[in-house]
């Protein structure tokens, strides 16, 4: 038996006379008060112990046993040099256990392939059924995320977690190219299946309303939406969609060297980066292997794997931290990052590469507050035009003045609208006192269609400056009561994309 040569553990009934012949003794309470355990030099184990049994007060004693500290072996193709999840999370991290409650990782994606032997006896991976297995895209980004520990192939970031994946039919004629309506009820399935992040690992420099509102949905739910960042900078380099909405975390790639991939696209939208060259995938066994070694797994680049490192780790942190809100765990994850490239935030890292372990770590004071009532980012998707058909609770009906913390991002959440109800011949006032940075305040009638719809704005005030608080007064001439929006919104050329601020009503 490996134990300590010097130390011997002691264990006495938890009471004063116990300590009171403790105190004869050099010994070392251990752990909580009242659990009794102390180690005692071992040339004073026996007379220690026989002190306390002469006073029926030993309950155990025993050799003070080695812990080796755990850790997590490679599978056969996760050691050097396809070791990246040692980059991404130190491999003496122990993930948590994994449970039918764990989070969910929902991957829209090409149908992943639930054959392979990576998964064989895996009870925690699954696809919806009834789409062909075409594209070897889905399994490799399924595998990145969740492998198992099974002496197959390869470690995902969380091995063994819980992960869905939803399948896409590629359209015709492309090269396994989707449609955005296919997105839009991929992310829908995600979300009525459960899913507590949502990876996308596609885009396009082209916007979809039917896509975005989907995402908005799953927001709105707690769901935190990740997507790959594009992998076009060569080719211009253009804003890519879903990637570039705000709200979504957005993955860039980097090397093994932390260098930013020379195809990963860069802008304000990026939030952080993780590994997305030569990453080696499990592929769909009966499909020609994209590396041409026919043995089910392949090295690939791009950000498409990237992006589902970044949403295991969300669920692992989610897992751990269940005391955070979803968007204060967007910002463990964002601000955990190891700061690579330019030191800070840059376009193309984002705040550097993924880690695991500073994002479980980054003490809950050190984050930014929880930013209330999003997606608020204008007039409709509060209003109930484009949500559940029914409007956003008001934060003010009259009465008592209401205060509410929150925060803004030039990129992320770019702005803040809230309903306020006014009742007839009544006035509300209104101010923004900043927190941090400079925010300007609005406040629109129903008729306004957005925040940019002058015609429909009621009250106005953007002094320059992150010193100065914003003040109106509102006032509903009319005989019945009204919905009015209150619209804040970044101002001024900050370098920093954030704002804080407290919002007052009444
Ligand atoms: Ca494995
Ligand atoms: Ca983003
Ligand atoms: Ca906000
Ligand atoms: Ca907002």
């Amino acid at each position: 038996m490996r134990a300590d040569p010097d130390t011997w553990i002691v264990g006495a009934v938890p009471n004063a006379a116990s300590a009171k012949v403790a105190g004869r003794f050099a010994t070392h309470h251990i752990g909580l008060r009242g659990t009794g355990g102390y180690t005692v030099a071992r040339s004073q184990a026996r007379a220690f112990a026989n002190a306390l049994k002469a006073k029926h007060l030993l309950v155990y004693a025993q050799a003070n046993v080695l812990r080796k500290t755990l850790s997590m072996p490679d599978d056969p193709l996760s050691g050097p040099p396809n070791n990246w999840r040692a980059t991404v999370a130190d491999p003496s991290l122990m993930p948590p256990p994994v449970t039918p409650q764990s989070p969910l990782i929902a991957l829209v994606d090409a149908a992943a392939d639930m054959t392979h032997p990576e998964w064989t006896g895996d009870p925690n991976v699954a696809t919806l059924p009834g789409t062909p297995v075409d594209n070897p895209h889905g399994t490799a980004t399924m595998s990145v995320a969740v492998a198992p520990q099974n002496g197959i192939g390869i470690l995902g970031v969380w091995p063994g977690a819980r992960a869905l994946n939803v399948p896409l039919k590629t359209s015709p004629g492309t090269d396994g190219e989707i449609t955005c309506a296919e997105s839009g009820d991929g992310i829908a399935k995600a979300v009525a299946n459960g899913a507590s992040v949502i990876n996308m690992s596609y885009g396009s420099p082209s916007r979809c309303a039917a896509e975005w509102v989907q995402i908005y949905f799953a927001v709105a739910k707690g769901i935190i939406p990740v997507a790959a960042a594009g992998n076009e900078f060569e080719d211009g380099n253009p804003l890519e969609f879903p990637a570039s909405l705000p709200h979504v975390v957005t993955v860039a790639a980097t090397t093994p060297q932390d260098k930013s991939a020379e195809f990963s696209n860069a802008n304000d939208a990026v939030d952080l980066s993780a590994p997305g060259v030569d990453i080696m995938t499990a592929v769909p066994p009966a499909l020609p292997d994209p590396d041409k070694a026919q043995d089910g797994y392949s090295l690939q680049s791009g950000t498409s794997f990237s992006a589902p490192m970044v949403s295991a780790a969300i669920a692992w942190v989610r897992a751990a931290r269940p005391d955070l809100t979803p968007d204060r765990v967007v910002q463990a994850i964002r601000l955990g990052a190891r700061d690579v490239a330019k030191p800070g935030w840059d376009p193309l890292t984002g705040f550097g590469v993924l880690n695991v372990g500073n994002s479980l770590n980054l003490p809950a004071d050190k984050l930014p507050i929880p930013d209330p009532l999003e997606p608020n980012d204008n007039i409709v998707w509060v209003k109930g035009k484009l949500f559940n058909g029914k409007r956003a609770p008001a934060i003010w009906s009259g009465g008592a003045p209401k205060r509410l913390n929150a925060l803004l991002d030039e990129q992320e959440d770019p702005v803040d609208v809230y309903r306020i109800v006014i009742a007839g011949g009544k006035s509300a006032k209104v101010s923004v006192i900043p927190r941090f940075g400079d925010p300007s305040l609005e406040v629109f009638n129903s008729s306004a269609i957005g925040v940019s719809d002058e015609a429909g704005r009621v009250a106005v005030s953007e002094h320059a400056g992150s010193k100065k608080t914003e003040r109106v007064t509102v006032k509903n001439t009319g005989t019945s009561s009204h919905s009015y929006y209150v619209a804040v919104k970044p101002q001024g050329d900050s370098r920093y994309q954030e704002r804080e601020y407290t919002l007052r009503v009444g």
